[in-house]
C-alpha cells in the first residue's frame, strides 16, 4: 500500500467509445489503482459553458508517487480515455483532478493542492463527503462535511 493518500475528483460529460460518462469514471478508477474508497457516481448540472450534464465522483487512493508524478500519470490516463487538449472548460470525456493529499499543501506553478476551487464546488464536495467527511481543508480548517453545508447554505439545492 502507498504512503500517501490522495483525494481525486472525477468528472465526465461526453460519451466515449467506452460508453456513457459514468463508464469512463469507472474505467479511470480502475486505471488509477490503489483505490481505498470510491463514492457513488452522481449526475450534476454543468458549471460553466458546457451544456451537457456531468457524471461526477470522488475517490481516495493510496500511492507512493509525489504529486507531480501522480499528476503526470492522471494526465496520461485522461489522454488514453480520449481527452484532447482544448478549451479550458469544454466538454470532456474524463477529468481527473487532485483535490487534497495527506501532505497538506503543495503549490508549484504546475500544480496546486488543495485544488483552487474545490471548496466552492458541490459536484466535488458531495461525492467526497460520502468517503471523507472529516478530512480538513488545510486552508480553512473546515471539514469536507462543513464545506458542503456551507455551499448548500449559500445556494440551497433545488
Ligand atoms: N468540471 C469543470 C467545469 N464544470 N461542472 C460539473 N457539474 N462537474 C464538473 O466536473 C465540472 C463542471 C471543469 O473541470
Ligand atoms: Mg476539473
Ligand atoms: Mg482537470
Amino acid at each position: 500500500m502507498g504512503t500517501t493518500t490522495y483525494a481525486i475528483a472525477l468528472g465526465a460529460n461526453r460519451p466515449t467509445r467506452h460508453g456513457r460518462p459514468a463508464a469512463a469514471i469507472a474505467l479511470a478508477l480502475d486505471r488509477i489503482g490503489g483505490v481505498v474508497a470510491a463514492s457513488s457516481t452522481i449526475e450534476t448540472p454543468p458549471l460553466g459553458p458546457s451544456i451537457r450534464r456531468f457524471a461526477n465522483a470522488a475517490a481516495l487512493i493510496e500511492s507512493d508517487e509525489p504529486p507531480p508524478v501522480l499528476l503526470a500519470r492522471l494526465k496520461r490516463i485522461e489522454r488514453a480515455l480520449g481527452r484532447r487538449p482544448g478549451r479550458r472548460w469544454g466538454a470532456r470525456p474524463i477529468d481527473l483532478d487532485i483535490v487534497l493529499w495527506s501532505g497538506g499543501r503543495h503549490a508549484t506553478r504546475a500544480l496546486t493542492i488543495p485544488h483552487r476551487e474545490w471548496h466552492r464546488r458541490r459536484f466535488v464536495l458531495a461525492p467526497l463527503a460520502e468517503i471523507a467527511p472529516g478530512w480538513r481543508d488545510p486552508d480553512s480548517g473546515r471539514t469536507v462535511r462543513q464545506l458542503l453545508t456551507e455551499v448548500d447554505r449559500r445556494r440551497p439545492r433545488t
